[in-house]
């Protein structure tokens, strides 16, 4: 039975790019069903309270944020390696470029969509700080030409005839793109026509599509949570020495994201260097966990 363990919902779009990730290593993996909207007790007794989506959990190491999962599971299945054109940092950088990518689809997704449940827009107009969500109708014309000039972009990298976005082999950079086309084509009913014209990203997507998600079954949180509580979490590899931030090991920090959905994570701190930040926490319900995140785009703070 497989270790990974993913908290995630259907619907969500990091949690594709996740799944996809998943499908290129051809793993095995338990999905645990989170809420869409807050509370989500179960996920934030292991996590101290970040409540975004998705969450792989490992044992009793819990991983934050889709870059974060992605460096973990590279590091504990290299191959097939999501790096095919051999290196890996502007990869990792496209994480941002994304997040940006991302913001008008998900703009579009709610603006748009009157379908949508009460709930979800009032958690939504709280989580997405930074999106003027009175004026999402408005800016609609706005947000479909932000879209449609980053799809360019895909368009323009796949000319001349490559399979994938790096290599003849899929990797984190489809992925990073993908999901977003994913939300779009799937929660925005006009983009299906606007994206009409873009021939090599649709054959791309369609390869995506064929990679699948590996091998998922399904668990109860209550599972997940006693995997936690009876398993042992890895050792920190401590504070790098030239570190600019001056924390040292075993202080208690905590760590927030820097865009949105900002809850900060206390937690004692066990690691961290320019690639990552980790915090050791007890949880009545989880026992002794260690949330791990990206350094890039976490504010790591003294408590
Ligand atoms: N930087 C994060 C972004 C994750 C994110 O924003 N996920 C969204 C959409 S799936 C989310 O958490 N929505 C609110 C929620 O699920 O509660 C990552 O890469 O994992």
């Amino acid at each position: 039975m497989s270790d990974l363990i993913l908290h995630h919902f259907d619907w969500s779009p990091y949690g594709e790019k996740v799944r996809v990730l998943l499908g290129i290593k051809g793993l095995a993996w338990r999905s645990v069903q989170i809420p869409m909207v807050m509370p989500k007790p179960d996920l934030t007794a292991l996590t101290g309270g970040y409540r975004k989506t998705p969450v792989l959990q490992i044992g009793a190491d819990i991983y934050c944020d889709t870059s974060r999962i992605a460096r973990e599971l590279e590091r504990r299945r290299p191959e097939p390696t999501f790096f095919p054109s051999g290196t890996s940092g502007l990869t990792y950088a496209l994480a941002p470029w994304a997040d940006l990518f991302f913001a008008s689809g998900a703009g579009l997704s709610m603006g748009l969509n009157d379908q949508l449940p009460a709930d979800l827009v009032q958690d939504r107009r709280e989580f997405f700080s930074h999106m003027d969500f009175d004026r999402l109708q408005a800016r609609a014309p706005h947000m479909f030409g932000q879209v449609l000039a980053n799809v360019t972009l895909l368009e323009e990298h796949l000319a001349d005839g490559r399979a994938f976005l790096t290599a003849d082999r899929p990797g984190l950079a489809d992925a990073s793109a993908y999901y977003v086309l994913w939300m779009c084509r799937g929660f925005v009913a006009a983009m299906n026509g606007m994206l009409a014209p873009f021939a090599r990203v649709a054959a791309w997507e369609e390869r995506m599509r064929a990679i699948g998600h590996g091998e998922r079954s399904e668990i109860d949180a209550s599972v997940a949570l006693d995997i936690a509580r009876a398993a042992r979490a890895l050792p920190g590899a401590g504070v790098s020495p030239a570190d600019p931030s001056g924390l040292v090991a075993g202080q208690r920090v905590t760590v927030t994201p820097d865009d949105y959905g900002k809850v900060p994570v206390a937690g004692e701190l066990v690691t961290l260097d320019l690639h990552e930040v980790a915090v050791r926490r007890v949880d009545a319900r989880a026992g002794e966990v260690v949330v791990h995140f990206p350094r890039l785009g976490y504010v790591v703070e003294a408590a």
